[in-house]
């Protein structure tokens, strides 16, 4: 593979970005062009920000598992796809071709098909980090079927919640996962989910930990018995079907300010070309390099930068089963070391608890294959930055800190490795064709350098969000309503005196921890189910490890005489309602909150308090109850 856009130098970057600013149509058509189209499009873009409406490559057809796949079978073939390595280090790795991940695609293209699988119909994912994973969302791709893979952290509740929404008729899951040193009962917890689920057709569920499981009669089917009636047919090749560039690829739920998380919508051609040229050009890919991800395929960061950009540029791709503390702080070193990985794409929050389990576990594997690091979800702190580049990086390989979101599909502010300069805790800047303006909050744009305001964009790109599905209304509301012609992000962010930006967080009622997007108001209505709760309020608070952490006060009915026990039934609930990643740290109870005239629970006063910082609360004097303020300092947990 070549890749005609990949930015060689610092010139080049900033001559990319001009030409992406006066003429993006011409810039997008130009990268368009090195991909595999069964058609190409009539026009370019279409947009208004106002409804809003965004097409890409218009009336191009395409499937894009022939450019994650088929286009490369002749000449890249036998180069490997996908390198996996299991949870259990003493297990075996498995290592596909591109000729042997195309074929299992197909295969599992035939599957979905044999079990009344049709383009358009939508697919809920519930699975572990396996290749068949991988596969399937692929197998749905080829297919035109719609994926939403959720992640195998999410309980019954949150499963049924999605299936419900985006009207899923197939599940495809595990009858187990490993992690670490547990095993997860996925199809135990799917089993749960589909109670309220009755219009599911088909689960098909794939052997990884054989744990006992219940199948249901005509419903149930095992993955290795459909594959055994493929192979017995003889079938191999499965025609991809025609899609249109507009067409649904897949929906991926993320959280919002409101407690009913939302399907976020991505179409096949705009991500396509945004997720392989931003992983060429941030990452600085090279033919032969090992690249290895090590975000959890449930999240967007699989999707864009395990799944759809790696396999489209023929990288070879690196799939870990298990946890970064598993046996040992050192796996991913020990991965790293093993697999020779050149290029090593995290998270903050892995960065700082490896960093916090000491240098012993790094210094027994030998980190010279390293080239390239990168860093997402959450702002990396300077202290998680300097040792990243020092312990890992050996004080020699570029650190790509890549601003994104489940919305905008692929990476939009972060440097390029060893192209444009880094900068510690910094995102640096807009990849050629993203125009990232801050905004102040009467909603006019902030200009020059040495500023700071809310993040918004305010050009198309071709991999972000379409609508939020089956409420477009609820798209234009949460991204396009606050600020006149522009998607907002959500987050806060800052322009350095050499306009580098640096995102300093959520702005709205979304917490971020350990990278996870958890909405307050979520993690309030699990709580609220838990008997004898009256009411809680929730606020993210800074967390050594997490990054945020999450700060429950609960009014409850009674007093209670056992806190500790009290404060852990909460948060079992909430992992039954949610699932782990939303349980919350710290669980005050309290016989009030602090709340305006209107009724309106004051936040900020909460955040304040569950940071520690009581001495700058601002005006609590039209508080309902200014007195209740003094109570919930005094029994801080
Ligand atoms: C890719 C992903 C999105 C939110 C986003 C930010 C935060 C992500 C960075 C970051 C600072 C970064 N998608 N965020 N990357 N903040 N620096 N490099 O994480 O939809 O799950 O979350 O994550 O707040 O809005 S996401």
């Amino acid at each position: 593979m070549s890749y005609p856009y990949q930015i060689q130098d610092k010139e080049g970057y900033f001559t990319s970005y001009e030409q992406s600013v006066n003429d993006p149509e011409g810039f997008w058509e130009n990268v368009a062009n090195s991909f595999l189209w069964r058609k190409k499009w009539d026009k370019v873009l279409e947009w208004d920000f106002k409804t809003p409406n965004i097409k890409w490559f218009l009336n191009a057809k395409l499937n894009i598992t022939e450019n994650c796949l088929d286009r490369h079978l002749e000449n890249n073939g036998d180069d490997i796809a996908i390198i996996w390595e299991p949870n259990n280090p003493n297990d075996e790795v498995r290592k596909l071709t591109y000729k042997e991940l195309h074929a299992e695609v197909c295969r599992f293209a035939h599957i979905l098909k044999n079990n009344g699988v049709k383009k358009g119909d939508r697919i809920c994912l519930y699975m572990g980090m396996i290749p068949e994973l991988a596969i399937a969302v692929l197998a749905c791709a080829r297919i035109g079927a719609v994926h939403s893979v959720i992640f195998g952290g999410f309980s019954a509740k949150s499963i049924a919640d999605r299936v419900i929404d985006a009207n899923a008729e197939y599940i495809i899951t595990c009858d187990g996962a490993y992690r670490g040193a547990k095993e997860i009962p996925l199809k135990s917890v799917v089993d749960d989910a589909l109670t309220q689920c009755p219009f599911v057709k088909k689960v098909i569920v794939y052997e990884r930990t054989g744990t006992s499981v219940s199948m249901i009669k005509d419903r149930d089917v095992w993955w290795d018995d459909e594959m055994q009636k493929v192979i017995e047919s003889g079938l191999t090749d499965f025609p991809a079907e025609e899609m249109d560039s507009e067409d649904m690829l897949f929906i991926l739920y993320t959280s919002g300010s409101t407690g009913k998380p939302k399907g976020v919508v991505h179409t096949c051609g705009g991500y396509m070309v945004y997720t392989t040229y931003s992983f060429v050009n941030v990452f600085q890919y090279k033919p032969g390099d090992v690249y290895f991800c090590t975000a959890d395929v449930g999240w967007i960061t699989g999707h864009s930068y395990i799944i759809y950009g790696p396999l489209a540029a023929g990288a070879t791709g690196l799939m870990f089963e298990g946890v970064p503390t598993w046996p040992d702080a050192g796996r991913f070193w020990d991965i790293t070391d093993k697999h020779k990985v050149n290029i090593l794409y995290t998270a903050p929050t892995a960065i700082r608890s490896l960093m916090a389990s000491g240098l012993e576990h790094v210094e027994k594997h030998d980190l010279r294959s390293l080239k390239v690091l990168g860093s997402v979800g959450e702002p990396i702190n300077e202290e998680a930055w300097e040792w990243f580049h020092k312990y890992i990086g050996k004080g020699k390989c570029p650190i790509v800190d890549t601003w994104w979101q489940t919305e905008t599909g692929g990476i939009m502010i972060s440097n390029l490795a060893g192209v444009t300069p880094a900068k510690p805790a910094h995102a640096t800047l807009p990849l050629p064709g993203i125009q990232p303006v801050l905004v102040d909050e009467n909603g006019n744009e902030v200009e020059g350098n040495g500023v700071s305001g809310n993040l918004c964009i305010k050009f198309p790109w071709p991999s972000m969000i379409r609508t939020t599905y089956g409420d477009h209304e609820r798209c234009r509301q949460t991204y396009f309503s606050t600020y006149e012609n522009k998607y907002f992000t959500g987050d806060g962010c800052l322009r350095d005196e050499d306009g580098n930006y640096r995102i300093t967080g959520r702005v709205d009622d979304v917490m971020n921890v350990s990278g996870h997007r958890i909405g307050t108001a979520e993690v309030e209505n699990a709580i609220n189910m838990h008997d004898g709760v009256i009411e809680s309020a929730v606020v993210g608070y800074p967390h050594d490890v997490k990054g945020t952490g999450i700060y429950a006060f609960v009014i409850t009915e009674h007093i209670h005489h056992d806190e500790d026990h009290a404060r852990n039934d909460i948060a079992q609930t909430v992992a039954r309602v949610i699932g782990p990643i939303a349980k919350p740290d710290k669980v005050q109870f309290v016989t009030g909150l602090p709340k305006t005239r209107s009724g309106k629970i004051m936040r900020r006063i909460l955040r304040k308090i569950a940071e520690g910082n009581t001495d700058s609360l601002g005006d609590t004097s039209t508080l309902l109850d200014p007195a209740i303020v003094d109570e919930i300092i005094k029994g801080k947990v």
